[in-house]
């Protein structure tokens, strides 16, 4: 079968793409599968410059096609924030979440968006990358015990609950991974051959 390498040591996303993947013919592998990668230093300006830089070294370490998310989530109070540095924004999933309430506290525009970039590497090259977003707002506190990262304050727009209180097949259908996999699989559905390493 077919492989590719998911360029993400988050289990969390390596769950959600696993199951995005469910109906390809395609296994997935991931850094946790490669524990001696040295990391990268997430240098870019944008979500798409990180992704093609994990992705680039991802797929030159393991050698084989590889694809990278970079990812986050952009508050429209805040400028943008915490944008490609969410999860250098606290050092845990708990504190960042205190801090954006802290730092929205009494803020009346509670608009945000998650965004995910994903860039795919093969042969040593990044051939393309790929956006998707979903809209919402922030949660005056944190909802439910699924997702991870912002999900417990995160209310995708035209639901009543968070990204922690909704099922990962809901999250799976509307969200900003969801929505950049989906344009990723049209390319390399049509591609399919630079898929075609064999275990
Ligand atoms: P890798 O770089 O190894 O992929 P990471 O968690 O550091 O793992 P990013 O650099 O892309 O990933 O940072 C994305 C951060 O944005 C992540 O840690 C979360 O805090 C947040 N985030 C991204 N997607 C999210 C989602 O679907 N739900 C909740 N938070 C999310």
């Amino acid at each position: 079968m077919a492989y590719i390498v998911v360029a993400t040591s988050n289990a969390h996303k390596v769950d959600e793409y696993r199951k995005l993947l469910a109906d390809q013919n395609v296994e997935l592998k991931s850094l946790l599968d490669y524990p001696g990668f040295p990391g990268v230093e997430e240098s870019g300006a944008t979500f798409a410059e990180n992704a093609s830089i994990k992705a680039l070294a991802a797929c030159k370490y393991c050698d084989v096609p590889a694809f990278a998310d970079d990812s986050g989530l952009e508050v429209e109070a805040l400028g943008g924030r915490p944008g490609v540095f969410s999860s250098r924004y606290a050092p845990t999933d708990p504190e960042r979440i205190a801090k954006l309430l802290k730092e929205l506290e009494g803020c009346e525009n509670r608009k945000a968006r998650f965004v995910c970039a994903i860039a795919i590497a093969v042969n040593g090259e990044v051939i393309e990358t790929f956006e998707g977003t979903v809209n919402g707002v922030i949660t005056s506190s944190p909802r439910g015990e699924g997702g991870f990262g912002y999900d417990p304050v995160f209310q995708p727009d035209g639901y009543d609950q968070t990204f922690g209180e909704l099922s990962q097949e809901v999250k799976n259908q509307i969200s900003h991974r969801a929505a950049a996999f989906r344009k990723a699989l049209e390319f390399v559905e049509d591609e399919m051959s630079v898929l075609d390493n064999e275990f």
